[in-house]
This record gives structure tokens, sequence and C-alpha cells, in this order.
């Protein structure tokens, strides 16, 4: 292949996630694309970053499933593609996945997906491995971020030579913990060319032609063990009788150091799967004939344990298999070396004194809106307006920085589900009778993402509920990515943002009305007409993210503007500024009984001074 060499150092301390990157600009991606979620998305930040150097296509996606459409199309077309999103975002994919197993692919296609065990940064922890199964599409699991390179690679020549879509499958330990890395020397491949082959019984996947895809997918699954026995996916270590321990993906490392903490590597065989679906059932009985007993560790759902104890049935094998079945290891939260030295050392009857996660706790910190966030003075609006109605309105939640209405001093959250679950309830709410006011909430990259069938559904079935859309201009919570309305693509190229008025407007929204999120009294006047509103309304609260917009302001050069002050005389101690507005910039002066302006973390904005009674936060302009 005509290939120009890379100017990369070999050796670089990086992030799980760059590393993964870097494995699928080795095997030469020509697509990738993505809907951001942590802990997945410095995966295809890394590859913005390194998009025009190596000549790949980048997007953001607006949600998971129209990235894996995308990298399917590319893949179809021959060409070698990725999508990349955290674990939930799988089930937004799962309708085009589920389908995509049948038709396969040519070119290399490999969905990355970042779960979350012990739910850091989610809403749940569902287990990627139990997903791939039911959509029938293997998974490969590394252990440590040096693995995520080799495996990122590795799953883009698997994937062709099956012909099938594979999940790169991560957990936060592996994402975002960094190592020095070997990376070798990484090639820039010339794009491949893409066409079509026509096969309309391969690529028209419905009724008869789908049930003999069907067919063919599951002989292709049983062929797996055979056609990946040339790839590292196995790792045999001691040698041990006394006890079997199989592991996968990031448990493999607790294990290897609990081991080590009991001392019984003379006791121990260790066998590490790198690919748990299909299940290597073959390996796994070789492996049982040769040990006494057996316990699988493994991060959240039992499945190499059930598959584990499966294949010993059909083998006819008569051995024990521990795990999570009987409590020695939890099937909630991360694992850790003492939880695992704890199950382990109880199979073996040493006694351990390990101390488990819970004696490490931290101090909570909760997460708060950053100063100068505009969603503080939507909400505080929000508030004022709450106060028209003899009973409180229900506020029905979604997923973005907007959330932390939840948190202290708005505390105004009632329900949370799933990104664009929001409207859709709010919806259920009304029609079910619900005699409360009804708001959802919504930001506005959620709209894109999974936002417009809900609102199209409010406006067309006419239930009475208000939208709060959050408009910052950018995927904030993730990382200020761009959306379709920012108006720029992920390489910063300037594109036509989608104005959110028209697009609500459209969708046969006819109470829409659009207000400045700094302007709390504009935003309390515009909820209270859209809640007395007899049909469904919107207010569109409009602010850039404040975050985004002083590091644009920063790049530029510009000035910081001014902070803002508390006049000490003026001040009355009534701690109305902190109790229902709460910037962290505003603190308490527990000697002279009243606020004061952190100036270091004021941003100037200026949007507490309404708040105070007595007119006591002054200040302003530039600094
Ligand atoms: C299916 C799914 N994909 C991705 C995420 C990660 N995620 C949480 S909030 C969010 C975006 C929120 O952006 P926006 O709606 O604009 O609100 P903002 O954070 O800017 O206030 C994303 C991508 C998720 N929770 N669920």
């Amino acid at each position: 292949m005509n290939a120009s060499k890379a100017t990369k150092e070999e050796k670089r301390f990086m992030l799980g996630n760059e590393a993964i990157a870097w494995g699928a600009i080795a095997a030469g991606v020509d697509v990738a694309a993505g809907y951001p979620g942590t802990p997945s998305s410095e995966v295809l930040q890394t590859l913005i970053n390194f998009a025009e150097e190596y000549g790949h296509y980048v997007e953001w996606s607006a949600n998971e499933k129209v990235a894996v459409e995308c990298a399917a199309g590319a893949a179809v077309a021959g060409l070698r593609s990725m999508a990349v999103m955290k674990h939930l975002g799988l089930n937004v994919a799962a309708d085009a996945l589920a389908t995509l197993a049948y038709t396969g692919v040519r070119g290399g296609m490999v969905v990355f997906s970042a779960g979350d065990a012990q739910c850091h940064t989610s809403s749940n922890e569902q287990d990627a491995r139990v997903f791939a199964r039911f959509v029938k599409i293997p998974i490969l699991d590394p252990s440590d971020p040096q693995e995520g390179f080799y495996y990122a690679k590795m799953a883009f020549e698997i994937s062709e030579m099956l012909e099938l879509p594979i999940i790169l499958n991560s957990t936060p330990r592996v994402s975002h913990t960094s190592h020095l890395l070997d990376l070798g020397t990484i090639e820039r491949t010339p794009r491949r060319k893409a066409d079509f082959v026509d096969d309309k019984a391969r690529w028209i996947c419905v009724a008869a032609l789908a049930l003999q895809r069907h067919r063919w997918l599951n002989s292709r699954l049983a062929e797996v063990g055979e056609r990946l026995s040339v790839f590292p996916l196995v790792q045999r270590i001691y040698t041990g009788k006394r006890l079997g321990i199989i592991t996968n993906g990031v448990a493999h490392n607790y294990v290897l150091e609990a081991v080590s903490r009991l001392g019984i590597e003379d006791d121990v065989s260790v066998l590490k799967l790198g690919m748990s679906y299909p299940f290597p059932s073959e390996t796994v009985t070789a492996f049982a004939g040769e040990v006494n007993e057996i316990i699988v560790i493994e991060e959240l759902e039992p499945f190499v344990e059930e598959q584990t104890r499966v294949a010993v049935q059909k083998a006819g094998l008569s051995i024990k298999v521990h795990g999570k079945n009987e409590g020695l290891i939890p099937i909630e939260g991360e694992l850790n070396p003492s939880i695992v030295s704890a199950g382990v050392g109880q199979v073996l009857g040493i006694e351990t004194n390990e101390v488990t996660i819970k004696a490490y706790a931290l101090p909570r910190r909760p997460p708060i809106f950053c100063p100068g966030c505009p969603h503080r003075s939507t909400y505080y609006g929000l508030r004022l307006a709450m106060k028209e109605f003899p009973q409180k309105p229900l506020i029905v939640g979604d997923i973005g920085c907007y959330t932390l209405v939840s948190s202290y001093p708005f505390e105004m959250l009632d329900t949370l589900l799933c990104m664009g679950a929001g409207a859709g309830m709010a919806h259920g709410f009304s029609k079910a009778g619900l005699d409360r006011p009804i708001v959802a909430i919504m930001g506005d990259s959620t709209l894109f993402h999974s936002g417009l069938p809900p609102l199209a559904n409010i406006a067309y079935n006419r239930s009475n509920v208000t939208i709060l859309l959050l408009d910052n201009s950018y995927t904030a919570m993730t990382g200020f990515q761009p959306n379709p309305g920012t108006g720029l693509t992920a390489v910063g190229s300037p594109t036509t943002g989608l104005s959110i008025p028209d697009v609500v407007r459209a969708l046969g929204f006819e109470h829409v009305s659009v207000v400045s999120a700094h302007d709390s009294q504009a935003v309390s006047k515009s909820l209270a007409e859209a809640l007395a509103y007899d049909g469904p309304s919107i207010v569109i609260s409009e602010g850039p993210c404040a975050l985004q917009e002083q590091r644009l302001a920063a790049k530029r050069g510009e000035v910081r503007r001014a902070p803002f002050l508390v006049e000490s005389d003026a001040c009355i101690g009534c701690r109305v500024c902190l109790t229902t507005f709460g910037c962290s910039a505003i603190k308490w002066d527990a000697e002279a009984k009243k606020a004061t302006i952190d100036v270091g973390k004021c941003v100037g904005c200026g949007d507490c001074v309404v708040v105070c009674p007595v007119g006591a936060i002054i200040g302003g302009g530039d600094a």
C-alpha cells in the first residue's frame, strides 16, 4: 500500500481512549462517527484531532443510531469505519445494529462502546456483553489501554475476516487510565475507494431474505472460534491446579493483584478471555479439565460465569464454578483488588482482612452549575414562574447539564429517565390526566438526539405540556461538542446550524417563545404564559455555555469581564442569593454574616443582580 510515515514518537503517555483511537488510525480507519458520552468521548475527539493528518472523515452525529448507520454505509461500501458511543448509546443504535448483524459488512466496522460500571456519570451500568449477545455481534474486551490499542486495530481485521461488525467494549478504568504506551510507527494509509456491490439478497434484509441472513449469521458465529484462533485473544498465566480463575476485561488486572496479595501463584491458573461473545467454550472446557475448581471474576453481569457453567456441563465435567451466584463477587459496581482478593480467598479458605471500597468512600462532591451558566438564571426564572401556580408544576427531567436543577438550591426535578424521555413522559403524564401543570426540560443536543419525535408527538396529539428548552448552543455536559444547532462541524468548519424556533414550529408547536437565558424575569414571564396556554407550548431559553464562551474568548485574546461585588454595607445577610440562586462564586462570610463574591470565580455575567432584594450586588464591565 502506498503509505506515508507518521511523525508520532513511538512511546507516549496517553489515556485508554486515546490509545483506542490510535488503534483505529493504525488500522486505517476511513470514516468515524459518534455521539458524545462519558467515558467514551476522547476516542472520537482524538480521531478529530488527527483527521487532517491521517485523512479520515470524522463527525459528531446527531445520535448514536445515526453514527452507526453512517459507519454501516461506509463499511458496506468497503471502507473501514468506526462508530463511537457510551454504553447507553447502544440502546439508541440497537435497531440498526441488530439487523446489521444479519447483512454484515464488507469493510471492517468497529462499534466502540464505553461502559460505566459504578454509574459514575450514567443512569445505569448495563453490560455491553449481554447486549452483544442479544444483537449477535462479537465483542472484544480489552483489559487496559495498551490492549485497547491492539484490540482496536485487531477488531478491524476480525471484522473483515468475519464480515461482521465488532463491538469493542471498555470500562471507565480502561478508557480513563493513562499508560506509557508503545504504539509502534503509525502509517497514514490512503482512504479506500467506496464501491457498492449489488447483492439484493444480502442488503435488502426483510422477510424470507432476512431469515436466510439469520442462518448465515448463525453459521458464521459458529465458525468464530476456529477462524479467530490466529488472533491472540486468550492468555494463560500460572500453572497451579487448585483453582482456575477465568477473567475478562478490566477484572484481569484485579485478579493479578489479588493473586500476588494472597501469595497463591503456585495454587492457581488464570485464563483471560479477550472475547466474551461468541463464547470460546472449547478453550474454557480445556482449561476446566486442568484445574480442581473454577472461579469466574468479571465486572457486572455473570456473563462469562453462566456460559462457563453451560460449557462445562455440556462437556460432561463435574467441576464447581464459583462466582457471583454465591455472592462472592458483586454484580453491581466496579470491582477492585480488595473485592477480588476477598472472593478468591473465600474459595481457598484464606482469611483476608481486605478493606472493601466502601471504607475508602470519599466525601461527596455533587455537581453544580458553573459560574455564569445560563441554565442557572433560566431555572431562577422557572422558580419565579412556579410561584404563580397554586400547585407546584411537575418538572419532568432529561439528561444534560440542565439536569442539575435536581441539585441544591433548586431541587425542583421530579423524574429523570434517559435522553429524550422528558418530553415523552411529560406527554404521558398529561394524557394520564395528571391534574398539575407539566414542564418538560430539554437541552439543544438532546433535542436533536432524541427530542424531535416526542415533540412531534406532543404537538400532533395535543397534550397540555410546556417544554422548557435550554439552548446553550453546545453539547456541554460531555465537553462542548457541536450538535446540529451549533453551526460548526466536528473539525470546526462552519455549517448551517438549524434554527430551533423554526424546527419546533415545523413540528407543530404554535405557542413558541424565545427568551434570553440571562433574563430570568423574561424567562419567568414567558413560562407563566406558556403554562397558562391551553395546549402544547414551548419556551426556548437561549444563552451559550459560559465555560465554552470563556474558552473561545480566551482563544481570541479577549479581556475577561469584570467580576461583580457585594456591597458589604448594603448586604442585609438574608442569604437569598445563596439559597435561591446558588452561584458557586457567591460565598458566605461567617464572621461578617454577609455574602461576598469570589472574584477569582465570578465571570461577570451579572445574573445574580436581580436576585438580591436590596440591590447589594453591583459591578460589571470589562476587567
Ligand atoms: C443515549 C445517551 N447518549 C449519550 C449520553 C451522554 N450525555 C449525557 S447528557 C448529554 C448531552 C446533553 O447536551 P444538551 O442536551 O445540549 O445539554 P447541556 O449539557 O448542553 O446542558 C449527553 C451526550 C447519554 N446520557 N445517553
